[in-house]
């Protein structure tokens, strides 16, 4: 029987009472193990790398939250550095850390990121390429899990996605989606990567 695809996303953070990721996943119905991880540096990708070991999955999409983006934003790159001006979940501060100390300064995601896009705005997605994941929580996980899984030919990547409707009360003008849109987008882009894999001889 093949492996499943392992699908993680973020509890909320920041003061947010949900994380539109965390909702999104919840909706997909996709076949994934499923997996809501703490903003925390180091933490959470720790917890994302002891599931890789265990479940084994064919393909690893994280998906957080990226406020003020507007569209669905699959990530081309992560970067070895931590550094952010908020602390993470747990108080943890970090500023101008490096990740992993032998890891290069950037990894390519290798999910697929261009043809996700393609294929969302194709099926009417509102989404577009991002080529930064920040240096925050979410590129801290994108960057262990592609430094780990290098060789292995199991492909991984993120997807940031914007406020949900729900969240807009809080900042007024910003850019919002609705919930189930985003759940479809991502079955969509786990489509697509499911699609790649079965073209692998
Ligand atoms: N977004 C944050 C961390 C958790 C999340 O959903 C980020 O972009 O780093």
């Amino acid at each position: 029987m093949k492996s499943k695809l392992l699908l993680t996303a973020f509890v909320p953070f920041g003061g947010e009472s949900l994380n539109p990721a965390q909702e999104a996943v919840k909706r997909v119905r996709a076949e994934a193990h499923k997996l809501y991880l703490p903003v925390e540096y180091e933490n959470a990708a720790k917890i994302a790398l002891n599931a890789i070991e265990s479940l084994k999955p064919r393909a690893v999409i994280c998906v957080g939250q990226a406020g003020g983006r507007t569209g669905v934003t699959p990530e081309k790159y992560a970067v070895n550095l931590r550094n952010s001006a908020s602390p993470d979940s747990a108080g943890r501060l970090c500023r101008n850390e490096k990740i992993a100390p032998d890891g290069p300064d950037r990894l390519e995601t290798d999910f697929g990121a261009e043809k996700i896009v393609s294929a969302l705005v194709k099926a009417g997605f509102k989404a577009y390429l991002s080529e930064s994941a920040g240096t925050y929580v979410c590129n801290d996980v994108l960057y262990s899990v592609l430094w780990a899984l290098r060789g292995t030919g199991v492909p991984a990547g993120f997807i940031h996605l914007p406020y949900c409707n729900e969240q807009l009360s809080n900042h007024p003008g910003a850019f919002g989606m609705d919930v189930e849109t985003m759940a479809r987008a991502l079955e969509k882009a786990i489509e697509t990567v499911e699609n790649s894999l079965d073209q692998i001889p």
